[in-house]
């Protein structure tokens, strides 16, 4: 099955060759890594990814040695010291413990692929995927087991599994399972956190109190309901935080469950021995440096080496890592936040067939339309975002004298900003509401329960597919440590995001829920101001579909003024958008955790989008997603160093 490796004395580029691929998501335990090394390696090597995946590498071989001197010039009285400090934290945080609370998080198993195989039980049994020769957003168990996983490009997929089958994605399908499951998870937490569309975080702590249950009742009770709706499988994890029962959740995927009690010896016991990078929010620099500069590579290491650490590192980050030794983690439901803006868009293969473009304007239309009715939203500005061939972005908005909401009107807008683009080669259009009617929804101040659990059920679930992206949802995860300033995320209303979830443990450390939840809240503050960035730099890197691709920098065009009977129609203004990121003070210890300054700032903007790069990532693309911020983490460490 497998072309011989004999002559052992070969050099083996490959070996120190580490992509998320090599990575294990479940049901990848016996996947021969090294084969999918080479493989990847062979297929990439000479692209954009493939040059940035090199540098990464040496930045943070570079960090870590750089870290190791630093080390190595603490005095046996620094570290003395610096051991009191931890000793001191530890048990403060220590105190915060809340073990009041039962949190189960359900993750369905390998989700598009199960749909398409519901779908067309022909693929049962066989290696399949779905997605594309460019990408694949998920492969089935059968499919891992050759090393083939979410976020691969199909062509490398191919390559591992020769027989692999490609299913065309559908997202229409996958968000009416998804909405089945919704309704299931409706029952045991109305207030339920949808952190994409196949996961979802619930407390289920009344219900157990209500009806004398268990976690693990209500897990197996879940996941039995789970498949009599649908048809398909999930699998659980119950614990006493959200960051925990994420972890737990994994463990015996597919169709399982783990239960870890509320009992802190129980939670020591089981963190104990956990490898860091199970932690969302631990992505390869952060795993590298630890491990490279300090030996950890278990939770509990974090709390032998604390006095390393709280010597070495910022008090927000040393806090982040001690607290994951002890295994804290979110327990609150965040508040509800209320939206400024809605969008949808979609990535594709660049096109210059007009008839082709105005059918997928048409789509899109379709889909934000729907997604603004089931959320009562109607609004009178919209906003076309183009993304030439050349990665270009553009936007073009108009103001309409009355509220819409309908796809007919949308497209019939929508379709004037773009006849004035033509002719055009692009490879994505997005569409964006805003400006909402505020007596119908979407007001802040009108905090009804219809409408935060309107917020929770829809505004984070992130649609995600190589090929469809809407919005909303992000990821800063992994940034944590480059900062020492006191500095905070503004947002337009002079909020800062840490105000909104209170939870000092789970924010941008972690990749999950409240990254998830913080930028919701970033995207109902349309934080979303990146275009001049993303024109220029979107080729670079992390894109996967990038991978054979070459792409060429294109200068920014003047963009002319259009206008229409009823409506004003401008370029969204660079510099005077209000809703942009400011450095703020900021105003409380726990909000350390999101000081990060603005060019430092990493999230995803409209759920996809790198922030600082522009570069596109899917809120699904976890893994990915942390890699990518670990770029930018090495590339700021290394201009700190020089
Ligand atoms: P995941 O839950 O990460 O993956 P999965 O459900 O396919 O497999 P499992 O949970 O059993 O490990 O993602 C859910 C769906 O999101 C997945 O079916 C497809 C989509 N997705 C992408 O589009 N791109 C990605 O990179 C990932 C990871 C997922
Ligand atoms: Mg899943």
């Amino acid at each position: 099955m497998e072309e011989s490796e004999s002559a052992s004395d070969k050099p083996r580029p490959w070996q120190s060759y580490h992509t998320v691929y090599t990575n294990a998501k479940a049901g990848m335990d016996g996947v021969d890594k090294e084969k999918v090394q080479r493989v990847v390696y062979e297929m990439s090597k000479g692209s954009k990814y493939f040059e940035n995946e090199e540098r990464k590498e040496a930045l943070i071989r570079q960090k870590i040695e750089h870290m190791r001197a630093r080390a190595a010039k603490l005095s046996a009285a620094d570290l003395s010291h610096y051991q009191k400090v931890a000793d001191k934290r530890i048990l403060e945080l220590d105190s915060t413990r809340d073990l009041s609370r039962i949190w189960l998080h359900v993750d369905m198993d390998a989700f598009y692929a199960a749909v398409e195989t519901l779908s067309n039980p022909s693929l049962k049994g066989k290696p399949m995927a779905v997605g594309s020769m460019s990408m694949i957003s998920t492969a089935n168990y059968e499919a891992r087991k050759f090393g083939v996983r979410a976020a691969m490009p199909g062509f490398i997929a191919r390559e591992l599994c020769p027989d692999l089958i490609f299913a065309p994605t559908d997202f229409k399908k996958y968000t009416y399972y998804s909405d089945l499951t919704r309704k299931v998870f409706w029952d045991y937490d109305p207030n339920f956190m949808a952190a994409s569309l196949d996961e979802a975080y619930l407390d289920i702590t009344k219900v157990c109190e209500e009806r004398s249950i268990t976690g693990a009742e209500i897990a197996e009770e879940l996941r039995s309901r789970v498949h009599e709706e649908t048809g398909l499988t999930c699998s659980v994890g119950v614990a006493p935080n959200r960051l925990l029962a994420k972890v737990c959740s994994d463990i015996n995927k597919p169709n399982g469950q783990f239960v870890l009690p509320n009992d802190r010896m129980a939670v020591m016991t089981f963190i104990s021995s956990l490898p860091i990078r199970k932690i969302g929010g631990i992505g390869k620099v952060t795993e590298n440096i630890l491990k490279g500069v300090f030996g950890i590579s278990t939770c509990e290491e974090m709390l032998q080496k604390g006095s390393f650490l709280c010597a070495l590192f910022s008090h927000s980050s040393s806090d982040f890592f001690l607290s994951v030794g002890l295994g804290l983690g979110g327990t609150d439901t965040p508040e509800a936040r209320f939206r400024k803006s809605i969008s949808s868009e979609r990535t594709f293969s660049a096109t210059e067939d007009a008839a082709l473009l105005y059918q997928k304007l048409a789509d899109i239309a379709e889909m934000l339309s729907a997604d603004m009715q089931k959320e009562g939203l109607s609004g009178r500005t919209l906003t076309l975002k183009l993304k030439t061939a050349s990665f270009e972005v553009r936007t073009r908005a108009v103001t309409l004298q009355k509220y819409i909401s309908s796809s007919d009107d949308i497209l019939k807008h929508a379709s004037n900003l773009l006849k004035a683009e033509l002719p055009i080669s692009l490879r994505l259009i997005g569409l964006r509401v805003s400006h909402f009617n505020e007596d119908k929804g979407g007001v802040p101040g009108d905090p009804t329960q219809k409408t935060l659990t309107t917020f929770f059920k829809s505004g984070d679930a992130s649609r995600r597919t190589g090929d469809d992206q809407r919005s909303l949802g992000s990821d800063l995860s992994d940034l944590h440590f480059i900062s020492e300033k006191e500095t905070a995320i503004s947002l337009d209303n002079n909020e800062t995001c840490h105000h909104e979830f209170g939870d000092p443990f789970e924010r941008k450390h972690l990749s999950d829920i409240d990254d998830k939840n913080c930028i919701s809240s970033i995207n109902a503050c349309e934080m979303e101001k990146i275009d001049e960035l993303s024109s220029n730099k979107t080729a670079a890197m992390v894109n996967t579909a990038d991978v054979k691709e070459r792409t060429t920098k294109s200068p920014k065009r003047d963009l002319s003024r259009v206008s229409e009977d009823d409506s004003s129609v401008q370029r969204e203004p660079e510099d005077s958008n209000p809703d942009r990121l400011n450095k703020e003070p900021s105003t409380s210890g726990n909000e350390e955790f999101f000081s990060l300054n603005q060019m430092e700032m990493l999230f995803w903007v409209d759920d996809y989008k790198c922030s600082l790069c522009g570069a596109e990532l899917p809120s699904s693309f976890v893994e990915e997603r942390q890699e990518h911020s670990d770029f930018h983490l090495a590339e700021r460490l290394q201009e700190e160093e020089s």
